[in-house]
């Protein structure tokens, strides 16, 4: 059902794109600024739409310019907003971590891939720029659309600011396997920062599946691959393939108009055509076309291959040293079978007009498209739109996303270096008859699924219902830990508030709801499972809300622990704080105001600021962190509390062990399976002392990080967790 109130799709719409280059590329000169426009596939793409549409974009300008108000639109239909990068933010977000890192590890060449935790900092400081820029500006926007690789953390950013923005994220460049993406060091920050958007479309149905698998493995995210549906956390994400087509129209009518041919004569032309970029396979298309005039030495003299390579990251030492290998290739190939009539390579370091570029689109005998890995490719589709005339053939790589729709391609490997030659040649060879059935039905299909009707298709996705999941059920649980349960007794340790019961306005409202209750009594009515109920309250709070007799209670984050048949524990070094704490909670008393109050619970406290407005509060939780922390207490963030702890490094984590030790000796692992389930920061200090021990649960949004091995959306969750822990088969003894 379409947001009524939102309109997305709506094609009088404006809307709102974040990328990290603006369409034009700004420098300063003599004679003031001046503007040219930035290269690459999402330009092309994305530029006519917001000439179409209006709307804002935002992103780096190319440089550092003086003037903040200096970046005018000059008459475009859109406005841009820029965003300011320094030379050492450049440095690292830039050529360091997209470049040198996501863009060759998101190609899957993983030995050209660089890891610099300098460039990751980076990274995340420019990323949060971008999402701030884009919250700030369009603070009124339903929709957002965040692009490509460079990007990735934003939508989580954003999402922080404008909760209730519809935010899409589209990546230009494949997404690797499993295997390749787990690679990289952050690789589940990035996912979480995808996942903030609530539409994340790819080029081609393999990268989503490749997407699948890592937010289900690296995050343990739940996903439904038939819908399309991720659920992190209390977030569901929608994931789709969008090709991405070419605004069809212009190419054709650009190609329509006279313009010059590169040809000479009756010479044949083979075009290559790429940003000078190692994924394009540059040299090894120069290989073939060589291995070509080998084989067939009958095109000798008569064919040429035109190559157009334009300028990219020519800072870069990579690309630097890529170019001079082509050059090397171009040299050696040249030198070998020229004549005093014929060159075989022509070789263009530069960029040329889109006119330009649509008459050798239209007049080139071959396209020879060969990129070793390829997000989409927009050159396949441009030769195609602009074949108006007799039409030539299309060589494709099939490690292109392009070659998952163009199959009347001649497809190709290109790392078979003979096999793209004998493609060249059956390309050069082919009956008019031949060339003209398969042009026909590229062409149509790029006629229709045009850039507009991709934008269209995207918009439109986007305009739906936040997606939901079907809840949690018995598949999921299965799943998860039915390998893992069986034939294992059970430890299950529980947080309360969060977890168990709804977070209320004040604790003691934080009641269980009748089904938590069943659910839970039917956990313990079993001899095979000990359950332990770990919190942040005094002792006597926690035990007397879940009121029941045969469970383990831990409070005030496990420094008291009591419980059926469980020897009392009290940390023994809490008898210094007694008084501390009450000292403490004098001084909390002063930030007692706008309905914030402090929980007294023996040695530790809480200060609640839930009932305070939100504007007021970041300087309360500043001074309550710097009184606590004054106090010789360790102060730490809860849910809308900050909590003051005796700093005698003891925390839920060891509270946890000590129980487990105390109930199954120190080979506790041979026995029994824990599950851990929890909402809180406190219990990440569980989490991350059960990881790789237990399987341990996050209940909640995902808006911070988790060492949890899985999410939970909320409470209704985990009684359907406890329900079938009740449920499931017997130990066998
Ligand atoms: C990324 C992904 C994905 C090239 N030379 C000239 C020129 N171009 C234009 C082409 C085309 C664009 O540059 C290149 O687009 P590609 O799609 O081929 O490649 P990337 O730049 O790597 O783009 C890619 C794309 O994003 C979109 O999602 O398809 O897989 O890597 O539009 O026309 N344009 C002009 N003169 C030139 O000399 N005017």
């Amino acid at each position: 059902m379409a947001r009524d109130e939102s309109g997305i799709a709506d094609p009088n719409r404006p809307i709102i794109v974040v990328s990290n280059r603006l369409p034009f590329t700004f420098t300063q000169t003599d004679h003031g600024i001046e503007r040219a426009p930035s290269a690459g596939g999402l330009i092309t793409a994305l530029e006519p739409v917001l000439r179409k549409r209006g709307g804002t974009w935002i992103g780096w300008p190319g440089t550092d310019l003086p003037e903040a108000g200096s970046l005018s639109t000059r008459g475009e239909s859109y406005d841009i907003a820029p965003v300011r990068l320094s030379e050492e933010e450049i440095e690292g977000h830039y050529r360091g971590l997209s470049n040198a890192t996501l863009w060759p590890l998101m190609h899957s060449m993983v030995d050209r891939t660089r890891f610099d935790s300098h460039d990751w900092a980076s990274y995340c400081v420019v990323n949060e720029r971008f999402g701030e820029t884009a919250a700030a500006k369009a603070a009124d926007a339903s929709f957002i659309w965040v692009h490509d690789y460079q990007l990735m953390l934003a939508p989580a950013r954003i999402r922080r600011d404008l909760p209730g923005t519809v935010i899409g994220f589209f990546l230009h460049i494949p997404f690797p396997p499993y295997d390749v993406f787990r690679l990289l060091p952050w690789d589940r920050e990035l996912l979480r920062g995808m996942l903030a958007a609530d539409l994340i479309g790819f080029h081609v149905r393999s990268y989503a599946t490749n997407f699948f698998d890592c937010v289900e493995r690296s995050l343990g995210a739940r996903v439904n691959r038939t819908d399309g549906l991720v659920e992190y956390g209390d977030h569901t994400t929608r994931i789709g393939a969008f090709p991405l087509g070419i605004d069809f129209e212009l190419f054709e009518s650009l190609a329509l108009d006279d313009g010059d041919s590169p040809k000479n004569s009756d010479e044949r032309v083979v075009l290559g055509i790429d940003r000078l970029d190692y994924t394009k396979g540059i040299p090894e298309r120069m290989l073939a076309f060589e291995q070509l005039l080998e084989m067939h030495p009958e095109h000798r003299g008569k064919v040429a291959l035109l190559q157009i390579a334009v300028p990219s990251r020519a800072d870069v030492a990579e690309y630097q040293e890529l170019k001079r290998e082509i050059e090397g290739h171009v040299g050696r190939i040249n030198g070998r079978f020229a004549n005093s009539g014929w060159s075989p390579i022509r070789y263009l370091y530069r960029a040329v007009d889109q006119k330009r570029l649509c008459a050798i689109y239209r007049d080139s005998d071959v396209a020879l498209v060969t990129p070793l890995r390829d997000g989409m490719n927009l050159v396949a589709k441009e030769f195609v739109a602009c074949q108006v005339a007799d039409p030539g053939v299309l060589v494709l790589s099939k490690l292109a996303g392009a070659a998952q729709t163009m199959r009347e391609a001649l497809l190709v490997n290109p790392y078979d270096i003979d096999g793209t030659a004998e493609a060249i040649h059956r390309a050069l060879e082919m009956e008019e008859a031949e060339r003209r059935s398969r042009m026909v039905a590229l062409r149509r299909r790029e006629k229709r699924d045009d850039i507009e009707s991709w934008v269209r298709t995207f918009l439109e996705a986007a305009d739906h219902e936040r997606a939901e999941l079907h809840p949690l059920g018995d598949s999921d649980l299965e799943a998860w830990l039915g390998d893992f349960m069986s034939g294992y007794r059970l430890a299950l340790f529980l947080d309360y508030d969060g977890t168990l019961s709804s977070l209320r306005d004040h604790p003691s409202l934080a009641t269980l709801s009748p089904a938590m209750r069943a659910a839970l009594e039917a956990c313990a009515k079993r001899d095979d499972t000990r359950i332990a109920v770990v919190s942040g309250r005094a002792l006597s709070d926690v035990t007397s809300m879940v009121d029941h007799p045969g469970l383990i209670f831990a409070g005030n984050h496990g420094l008291e622990i009591d419980g059926s048949d469980f020897p009392h524990f009290i940390h023994e070094d809490l008898v210094h704080y007694r008084n501390r704490a009450e000292e403490l909670a004098r001084s909390l008393s002063r930030l007692e105001v706008d309905g914030a109050w402090t929980e007294a619970k023996g040695p530790t406290l809480t200060y609640h600021y839930r009932a305070v407005p939100t504007q007021n509060r970041e300087e309360l939780i500043r001074d309550a962190h710097r009184i606590i922390n004054e106090a010789g207490y360790q102060a730490r963030d809860a849910h809308h509390a900050v909590e003051a702890r005796p700093p005698i490094g003891w925390d839920k984590g060891r509270a946890v062990l000590h129980i487990l030790r105390s109930l199954y000796g120190p080979a506790w692992s041979e026995h029994v399976r824990v599950i851990y389930v929890g909402d809180d920061h406190t219990d990440e200090d569980a989490f991350r002392f059960l990881a790789g021990l237990a399987m341990t649960f996050r209940v909640g949004s995902a808006d911070t990080p988790t060492a949890a091995t899985r999410r939970l959306p909320n409470v209704e969750a985990v009684r359907t967790l406890l329900e079938w822990l009740a449920r499931r088969r017997v130990q066998a003894s």
